[in-house]
């Protein structure tokens, strides 16, 4: 850092920008708003790309894959009022997502707030709970300061911070000092549980590696590959981090949870030692899967987090590191140099072991070309359509080596998990914890803008494309060329399957008429293609996604049949049961 940076007088509109660009902000997402018109007059001088969205929502979400795909901040902004409660469900979107999103939030002027006046809310309670930040500036000549603090703790912690500025105070003048941004490092965390974990770790006859999204965030993918070299450690990616460690290697097992890799599931019930590297051990992603109860409850839990309150949380733990994923793992590889370890005595049957259960999954993956309930069965039976497994496979087949995909929320997007293989990271963005329909398709729009070099691809069905379809404005008028896959299977399928298992087959507000969503796309300015045979689908993702490099987004329509992989949320659910004679059919 070179010397301190000078007070000078300027607009707290100047102070805001500013800070913006000391940041590296270069793009920032909204829909233009009176509000904040004082800033955005200047940030085409600043250098900032200004990105005008169909929805709120849309902005945030396209802040939050853009931070997703680059590491750097996403920003958004909108208008006082209803443009800001538009953020709500994609800030939460990225709080679980963990996303360094900085979403500022211009509220009603300060002389007048409390009457009731136009575009009227209180912003600050309203993402009191999904941010990890809430900057609000209550004078103007503080904006510097409070704006600066956002853009490091959206860093620091990991998550959502709120800028809220009183649009009064956007005007005036000040002098403000604009720091450089402050970035502190984690660091491996301490020596004696370290110590601890290597002990463990050395001690170990079947250690697995959980590699999750901290390794990703920490840019730690290098380091727990060689981690897992060091003790050939088979590594389970965690729920919906299929990113977080390259599936070419021999030691990658896939995904575990929901719909994840029987393999991984099959490994981890063996371990004795797991290391938990850069993975919260959500509750959602370590349930029960295909019958099998693969959580080794008998094992040490070694586990790693950049958040100190996420150590011991959901799983008990046997030592707990707060630390970086990737300075953690270089750690324990300093401590294990030359030393013996256990697990070295077998390493040749764990090979074998690990290359086998991979080969019985795959095989078993590309045999399960349908689902094989009754219900699936009746509804494929005599359908002119692709069944969704085999529709994924020949996806995965023909998906470029440096494609990132988004996806949403729905039963094929969660059947999709194992058909979804990375080598490097940032390339999976998943709707996360928040599970919120609609991610996928703005999440792939930002993170296509953060990487106009990948190809970006979007996996949605057709009830969650409905949700965010307005998108397809901004992407022609954006030329913003990512390709949408929706796999139209005319109906809310996920909630469907809890009718099929729960509610005998009464079916509500579950079925879809939809309009052909290739011709919904060409209205919008996209391109779009009906794919109805699995011949077609590798050429047709293959043209879409050459087609992104002249900002063309493609909206690929699947049909597909009525079939539907396992629930969601088994775990959530049970029989009805009723007492009122009126309802007693209703069982
Ligand atoms: C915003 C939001 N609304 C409702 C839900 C509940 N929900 C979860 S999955 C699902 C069905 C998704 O249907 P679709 O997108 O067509 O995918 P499919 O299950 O048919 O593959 C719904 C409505 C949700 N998760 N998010
Ligand atoms: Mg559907």
């Amino acid at each position: 850092m070179t010397g301190h940076p000078q007070a000078q007088r300027m607009t707290p509109s100047e102070a805001l920008v500013e800070t913006m660009a000391a940041n590296g902000v270069t793009e920032v997402f909204g829909i233009v708003g009176s509000a904040y018109m004082d800033a955005l007059d200047i940030f085409p001088a600043a250098g900032i790309r200004f990105i005008p969205v169909a929805h709120e929502q849309g902005a945030a979400h396209m802040a939050d894959g853009y931070a997703r795909a680059s590491g750097r901040h996403g920003v958004c902004i909108a208008q006082n009022g209803p443009g800001i409660t538009n953020f709500v469900t994609a800030i939460a979107a990225a709080y679980w997502a963990h996303s360094p999103v900085v979403f500022i939030t211009p509220e009603t002027g300060s002389l007048t707030m409390g009457l009731g006046g136009f575009q009227e809310t209180e912003q600050l309670p309203i993402f009191s709970k999904i941010t990890k930040y809430q900057g609000h500036v209550n004078s103007p000549r503080r904006m510097a300061e409070i704006a600066g603090r956002c853009f490091d703790r959206a860093v620091l912690e990991m998550g959502p911070a709120q800028l809220n500025i009183p649009r009064d105070h956007f005007y005036g003048e000040c002098v403000a000092t604009i720091s450089p941004p402050l970035r502190i490092g984690r660091g491996p965390g301490d020596a004696t549980a370290l110590d601890a974990a290597a002990g463990l770790l050395a001690e170990a006859k079947f250690p697995v590696i959980v590699a999750g999204g901290g390794v990703i965030m920490a840019e730690g993918t290098a380091e727990a590959v060689a981690l897992a070299e060091r003790l050939h450690a088979p590594v389970c990616t965690s729920y919906l981090h299929n990113d977080s460690f390259p599936a070419s290697h021999e030691l990658w097992c896939g995904p575990l949870g929901y719909q994840g890799s029987k393999a991984a599931m099959k490994l981890i019930a063996r371990a004795d030692v797991v290391l938990a590297l850069g993975t919260r051990l959500g509750p959602f992603g370590t349930l029960p899967q295909y019958s099998l109860e693969y959580w080794p409850t008998g094992a040490k839990i070694v586990q790693v987090d950049a958040d100190a309150k996420a150590l011991g949380l959901v799983k008990p733990i046997s030592v707990g590191i707060h630390g970086d994923a990737r300075a953690t793992a270089a750690a324990l590889i300093e401590r294990l140099r030359g030393r013996e370890l256990a697990c070295q005595a077998n390493r040749a049957e764990r090979r074998q072991r690990i290359a086998a259960e991979k080969t019985a999954w795959e095989q078993e993956l590309t045999g399960w070309t349908h689902e094989r309930d009754a219900f699936s069965l009746e509804v494929a039976q005599g359908s002119p359509h692709m069944h969704p497994r085999q529709l994924l496979r020949e996806l995965e087949k023909a998906m470029p080596a440096d494609a990132m995909v988004a996806t949403d929320i729905g039963n094929i997007c969660s059947v999709s998990n194992s058909y979804l293989r990375f080598d490097r990271p940032r390339s999976m963005f998943a709707a996360m914890s928040f599970g919120n329909c609609g991610y996928a398709f703005p999440v792939a729009c930002g993170a296509k803008i953060a990487r106009p070099d990948r190809p970006a691809v979007a996996y949605v069905g057709d009830g969650a494309f409905g949700i965010s379809l307005n998108e397809l404005l901004t992407c022609a008028r954006e030329k913003i060329g990512v390709t949408v896959v929706v796999f139209n299977n005319g109906q809310w399928g996920a909630e469907k399957k809890n009718h099929v298992d729960f509610y005998s087959r009464r079916f509500q507000a579950v079925n879809l008429v939809n309009p052909g969503w290739a011709r919904v796309a060409q209205a919008f300015g996209c391109e779009g293609v009906t794919v109805e045979t699995l011949a077609d689908v590798g050429p047709a993702l293959r043209a879409a996604v050459a087609a992104q490099a002249d900002g063309r987004c493609t909206v690929l329509e699947m049909m597909v049949t009525q079939e539907l992989g396992d629930p969601f949320r088994r775990d959530a659910l049970s029989k009805p049961v009723r007492f009122l004679p009126k309802y007693a059919n209703y069982t």
